[in-house]
């Protein structure tokens, strides 16, 4: 599916059965213009299509991960454009936090504005040192609204969230990750390298477990507590009905690994 993609602006290898995503427009610090965004929503597709696909990573190239929505581009827009533009940008960035399968943001530099919100919709953010994060919207006269103002806080609480909304100040990698905001930070040059260690561990446990806690932790967010817990035992109910729990059940007590339907 994903082989005959035509891509100007973003890299796109498959190692194994891992994505690699490489936004690549350096020269606006892999800003997302609509151009961009078309790719970026081809590639999500084509990835949630394609059954040998278990994972994705998504990096940047250059100082960038992605310097946020490009300001060029969306400087003449009035209300209805704006919106339009928030819109296709959160369709896709539901489409990535929605994917049954995992996705790891390997920040490698600035993911400011729109391109912290890109990270914000991947399961796992690992952070290069280099890495810089911030929603600088309020210097622009605009609010985050690729998701910003939903994500952030409840990933980091509304305080923090508000701190970095209301003030539009940067943060460094070590103060993202005491923030709650990285699940780790590393030094540069093993950016990648850890980002699919963290996703080879994940796709060798059981697909469908992955991808039912995944429903269930996201969807699960938006439930009052009864209802979430409800959730929680109908998809707890459907891996139980499944031949990899089966198997890894079996596997563990023969004291050998489990060999998972990668399905
Ligand atoms: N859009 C377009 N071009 C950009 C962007 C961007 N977001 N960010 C950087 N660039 C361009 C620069 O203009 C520059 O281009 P040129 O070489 O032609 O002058 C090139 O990238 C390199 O950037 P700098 O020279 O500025 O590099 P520095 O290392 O000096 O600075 C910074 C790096 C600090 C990252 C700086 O570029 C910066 O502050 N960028 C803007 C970051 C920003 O404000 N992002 C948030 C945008 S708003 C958003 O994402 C969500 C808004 C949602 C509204 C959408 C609906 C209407």
């Amino acid at each position: 599916v994903l082989k005959n993609l035509n891509l100007k602006n973003i890299k796109l290898q498959v190692e194994g059965s891992v994505a690699i995503i490489t936004m690549n427009r350096p020269k606006a610090l892999n800003a997302l213009n609509n151009e961009t965004l078309d790719e970026l929503n081809t590639i999500i597709d084509g990835i949630s299509e394609d059954k040998e696909i278990l994972g994705a990573i998504i990096t940047g190239s250059g100082k960038g991960f992605v310097a946020g929505a490009d300001i060029v581009q969306m400087k003449p827009y009035k209300a209805e454009e704006g919106r339009n533009y928030a819109e296709y940008a959160q369709n896709i960035f539901n489409k990535i936090e929605s994917l049954g399968k995992p996705v790891i943001a390997a920040v490698n530099g600035y993911a400011l504005g729109g391109g912290c919100e890109l990270a914000l919709s991947c399961d796992l953010r690992i952070a290069s040192e280099k890495a810089v994060f911030g929603q600088p919207e309020a210097n622009l006269g605009v609010i985050p609204c690729f998701g910003g103002t939903q994500r952030l806080p409840r990933l980091i609480g509304s305080g923090r969230a508000k701190d970095l909304i209301f003030t539009g100040r940067m943060v460094k990698a070590n103060e993202a990750f005491s923030m709650g905001l990285v699940n780790k930070v590393v030094p540069a040059d093993e950016l990648l390298n850890e980002a699919k260690n963290i996703m080879t561990t994940i796709i060798s446990k059981a697909p469908m477990a992955i991808k039912y806690s995944k429903i269930s932790i996201n969807k699960g967010a938006d439930l009052d507590l009864s209802n979430a817990l409800e959730l929680e035992k109908d998809l707890a109910a459907l891996t139980f009905a499944s031949e990899d729990k089966d198997e890894g059940m079996k596997a563990f007590l023969e004291k050998r690994d489990p060999k998972f339907i990668n399905k």
